[in-house]
């Protein structure tokens, strides 16, 4: 197609917005450090306003810190620009006064992985951080504090001393003012839902900016309120926290017609309005809880669609800064999770637990890309909040932000969405757009546009992009980057719909060629003699040449998936070389696209491909030579000057992968402490009478097991007695939390079960003696408990944490008289002083297999019985199962395992845990679940190496239970670049002295 058109000439120059630096107000307005700072409108690094997309990871739920760098590389290419992550005082504090950083525990290697990559870091230390860990974050040992956590009782402060002095320390030797990633520091979490008489304590606010100070961090001081209350504002820059589509994954395609916030703007000028307006915790997935949906329903809770809604709506009301809770959920291994979340905290975030990259990966990667090229968005304010409905479409089915910026060129925003956020219905609409030119009836050819149901999307006026200024454009921006004084624009909408671009011009008439190649028929006008309307629809790609100076790119949404934007890292930029956003190389192509290096004219891309895959790369013209992984590929020229290549078929071989069932296996039973010639000689004897807990017992000594050090995993319990002769049973109120249970013998005969569900967190049962007892005989009642974490403590100053785990109350039915001569308890060997401090204080439960170490490799398991966790147990009890099984997995592919189980009906109440090389990695709880595979990733399994599987099997009822299925299965296939995975320590078995 040929057009005579206008000269194409810069109106507006692109212009990154600077301004003064933001004040710290700890000291008096006195600047600490002039790196990091804000103003009213963002955040800004080095004086240029950076739109701060972060997004959550959480160390320790994953455990192989070689593998933190490819998740932080994945987070990097999809636009992202920072990682928010909390620490977790109980794995590093598990025993008052001895901290430690030994192993997975190490947060600078996270730290370091970070700043390879290129992420800025966000630290959350608490010292309360709640994300669905066990106490909030707490250590056990809190729960035996007499003073009310959470708040200025100088117990609590002298508690957290140790701990918040080493993390803010690393904090201060990591900063971004030091040359190190860490950008800001967040005090406590949600400190807000004060229950009467207490109220925000402000001593203990004071008290942890002071800690933070003196420990010589110098960048600013942020904490997440719930909701826009604006509690705790006196820390640098206050923000929010934003779950608009809660945590109920089982109706995961409803949101509530009104779901979408709409005060997000006010909220924040009657708090804060002299700072920006930032979300420090904004909806990425959702957790999910025993007898959950799983955490498929939670990705499709928080989709695409979800993203799309309500992130650009948060853009729309001036937030400049969001970060995704979570982007990379990971793994509750261990005793991590409270009882309301179970083994996998996959959290259906757009990078799941196995590492592989969800739909709503790619679809993020569309809005990250348009914030971080889009200057104006950082300085714009929203101009008709509360009047949205029918703005500028007459529709009232349509709520249209407006967002103008207030600082540059009056860039107009428009954020369009449906008025009944839960509304599957595709609305027409054409929509008035004001723009310098003067208000636009859009589309101006003809037609109408369409917002689909659940979408949203913004339209920009007057948006520049290089030299090139669009008047308007329906299709959104996903980026635009300048290559030897060509503006390539990628633009794109869903396939089928109806756009208009409109291209400002600043002089008329010019001659210059339109040439469009590709899927979409483009109609072209020009409007009021100074702008170019192109109409199309978006289907597949289509390249619009407009003359020599812009390169249109417009694509539907799928294939705007395949789009990355890759910057080489810049050297010259000293500690800031990674975090370098010049020299774009935009590439299309690929499951995943790593990071980038030019060297020479040869463009140099590492990346990951789960099929087979070529590459267009547009970027500047000196790129001649293409290596992907280090092979060179050919490359021809496309017509519009770009380059393409030929295509690369990953090597994805064949592996073999241990069938589970068939291996052989050795048996243990794990619950000796019923037969008549076990001794708890060594047990703790529960003799306290007094307790800081605020529960009312009923019980003549505590038996609340954290008062006596065990904080994690399963729990057993001793009552040695002489009978009266009247016993006819027994009766026992257990606390352990949401879906623990219970099982009750005298001496070796089983009593019952109480088998568990998904909302009792404690439970009343009653047993019968199966025979009367003689007068004056001596016997033992053993209980063996699940303990499912400790409860968080969300609601500051609840003392929440301290819920008791343990026995509040029992019995001897017929007996008033019957007196227990002593009552003893363990949970896991050594209690606070927990042996394997490899795997960390939350690993080991207190299953006799556990106390042991029949979990770890190197146990010597030869005079064990033949027998497998498939054939189980026919009787109720706990056995342990041990096996080995070597795998060879070749270098250069990334193979995400998973442990896989099956649902069994037959004697369904069971419970079991899996070890792999020593590390707890799943929890299955057959009658509750959901979940039934639980990925391992590699470095826990070793992949080139003999692994030991271990399995603890509790069948709670008279007819035992075993496994319905049991296999080790592939997740995906990806030929990857990812580093190197070194395997976590597997500190093998050793003598355990004292263990009984
Ligand atoms: C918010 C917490 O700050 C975070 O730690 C995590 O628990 C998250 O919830 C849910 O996954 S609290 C928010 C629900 C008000």
């Amino acid at each position: 197609m040929l057009l005579p058109l206008f000269a194409i000439a810069l109106l507006f120059c692109a212009t990154v917005i600077t301004g003064a630096p933001g004040r710290l107000r700890v000291r008096d307005d006195e600047l600490l450090q002039d790196v990091i700072t804000w103003d009213e409108y963002s955040f800004m690094i080095n004086g240029t306003r950076l739109y701060v997309f972060s997004g959550e990871v959480h160390p320790y739920r994953m455990p192989v810190q070689s593998l933190h760098l490819d998740i932080f590389q994945k987070i990097k290419s999809a636009g992202l620009n920072a990682v928010s992550f909390y620490t977790f005082w109980g794995i590093h504090e598990p025993k008052k006064g001895e901290i430690s950083f030994e192993g997975f525990r190490d947060v600078q290697v996270f730290i370091d992985a970070a700043k390879e990559a290129g992420l800025y870091l966000i630290a959350r230390p608490g010292p309360y951080i709640n994300a669905e860990t066990t106490a909030g974050g707490f250590p056990g040992w809190g729960t035996y504090d007499p003073a009310l956590w959470r708040t200025s009782n100088t117990s609590y402060v002298e508690s957290y001393q140790l701990y918040f002095d080493s993390l803010t320390t690393i904090v201060a030797e990591n900063e971004v003012a030091k040359g190190g990633p860490i950008i800001l520091i967040q005090s406590e979490n949600e400190y807000s839902g004060f229950e009467a008489p207490y109220h925000e304590d402000k001593v203990y606010e004071h008290d942890l900016i002071n800690t933070i100070r003196a420990n010589g961090v110098t960048i600013p001081i942020t904490t997440n309120d719930a909701s826009q209350g604006g509690i705790y504002t006196i820390v640098d820059v206050w923000g929010f926290d934003s779950y608009p589509v809660d945590f109920d994954c089982s109706t995961p395609y409803t949101w509530a017609s009104d779901a979408v916030p709409e005060t997000f703007f006010e909220g924040h000028l009657s708090i804060n309005p002299q700072e920006p307006n930032v979300i420090y915790e904004h909806q990425g997935g959702a957790f999910d809880g025993w007898g959950g949906s799983g955490y498929n329903s939670c990705s499709i809770l928080t989709g695409p669609d979800f993203q799309r809604v309500f992130y650009k709506n948060a853009v729309a009301m001036a937030i400049t800064y969001q970060n995704l809770y979570m982007i990379y959920g990971g793994t509750n291994w261990g005793g991590i999770a409270h009882p309301g979340v179970y083994t996998s905290y996959d959290y259906g975030a757009a990078i799941a637990e196995d590492r592989t990259l969800r739909e709503k990966y790619y679809d993020l990667k569309l809005q990250t890309n348009f914030y971080k090229v889009s200057p104006a968005l950082l300085t714009s304010r929203p101009d008709n909040y509360g009047e949205t409905a029918g703005a500028f479409t007459n529709n009232t089915a349509l709520e249209t932000s407006q967002s103008i910026d207030a600082v540059g060129n009056l860039t107009g925003f428009y954020t369009i969405r449906q008025a009944n956020a839960s509304s599957f219905e595709a609305i027409n609409y054409t929509i008035s757009l004001p723009t310098s030119l003067g208000t636009f009836d859009i589309p101006v050819l003809g037609g109408s546009l369409t917002l689909s149901g659940k979408d949203s999307k913004i339209h920009v006026t007057d948006y520049e992009a290089g030299s090139t200024t669009l008047l308007y454009s329906t299709a959104e921006i996903m980026t635009w980057a300048t290559f030897d004084e060509r503006d390539v624009i990628v633009l794109y909408g869903n396939a089928g719909e109806l756009h208009e671009t409109a291209i400002l011009f600043d002089s008329t008439p010019f001659n210059a060629t339109l040439t469009t190649t590709g899927t979409s028929d483009v109609t072209s006008d020009i409007l009021d003699d100074v702008a170019l309307v192109l109409q199309y629809t978006t289907d597949g790609q289509t390249v619009v040449e407009v003359g020599s100076g812009i390169l249109l790119y417009i694509l539907d949404r799928t294939m705007a998936y395949e789009f990355w934007v890759l910057h080489p890292p810049a050297p010259e930029k000293g500690s800031y070389a990674n975090y370098s956003t010049d020299n774009p190389v935009i590439i299309k192509g690929g499951y995943f696209l790593r990071s980038i290096s030019i060297d020479g004219g040869t463009l140099n891309i590492l990346g990951d491909l789960n099929a087979t895959a070529d590459f267009e790369i547009i970027g500047p013209s000196n790129i001649t030579e293409v290596t992907f992984n280090g092979a060179s590929l050919d490359t021809q020229s496309t017509s519009y000057g770009t380059l393409q290549t030929g295509s690369v078929e990953p090597d994805l071989p064949d592996i073999n992968l241990p069938d589970l069932s068939a291996l052989t296996w050795k048996t243990a039973n794990s619950l000796p402490e019923i037969l008549s010639n076990y001794s708890d000689d060594l047990w703790t004897v529960a003799n306290h009478t007094k307790t800081v807990n605020k529960q009312r017992l009923y019980t003549p000594v505590v038996l609340i097991s954290g008062d006596y050090g065990y904080h994690t995993g399963n729990h057993l319990w001793r009552a040695h007695f002489n009978a009266t002769g009247t016993e006819t049973g027994f009766a026992v109120d257990v606390w352990g939390g949401d879906a623990f249970g219970f099982s009750v013998w005298l001496d070796d005969t089983f009593l019952g079960s109480w088998e568990g569900d998904a909302v009792h967190s404690s439970y009343v049962a009653s047993f019968s003696f199966p025979d009367t007892l003689d007068e004056g005989s001596e016997h033992i009642i053993t209980i063996l408990q699940d303990h499912m974490g400790y409860e968080e403590d969300g609601t500051a100053a609840s003392d929440d944490f301290k819920t008791v785990r343990g026995i509040t109350s029992y019995n001897f039915t017929g007996s008033a008289d019957t007196e227990v001569s002593v009552w003893k308890l363990t949970g896991n060997l050594g209690g606070e002083s927990y042996i394997d401090t490899t795997r960390g204080p939350l690993n080991e439960g207190g299953l006799y297999g556990e106390r042991q170490g029949w979990h770890l490799p190197g146990f010597d398991d030869s005079d064990w019985d033949n027998g497998s966790p498939l054939d189980g147990i026919d009787a109720p009890g706990v056995s342990f199962y041990r096996t080995t099984f070597d795998l060879d997995v070749p270098s250069g592919v990334d193979y995400p395992l998973a442990i896989v189980v099956s649902n069994s009906t037959d004697n369904p109440y069971y419970r079991s845990q899996f070890y792999v090389n020593g590390y707890q990695f799943g929890k299955y709880i057959n009658s509750i679940g959901p979940q039934t595979s639980f990925p391992v990733p590699q470095g826990i399994l070793d992949y080139g190496g003999t692994n030991t599987l271990a399995i603890s099997l509790w069948a709670h009822g008279a007819e035992g239970a075993s496994l319905n299925s049991l296999a080790l299965e592939l997740r995906a296939t990806v030929a990857s670049s990812m580093a190197e995975v070194e395997n976590q320590p597997f500190t093998p078995w050793s003598p355990r002295p004292g263990a009984y």
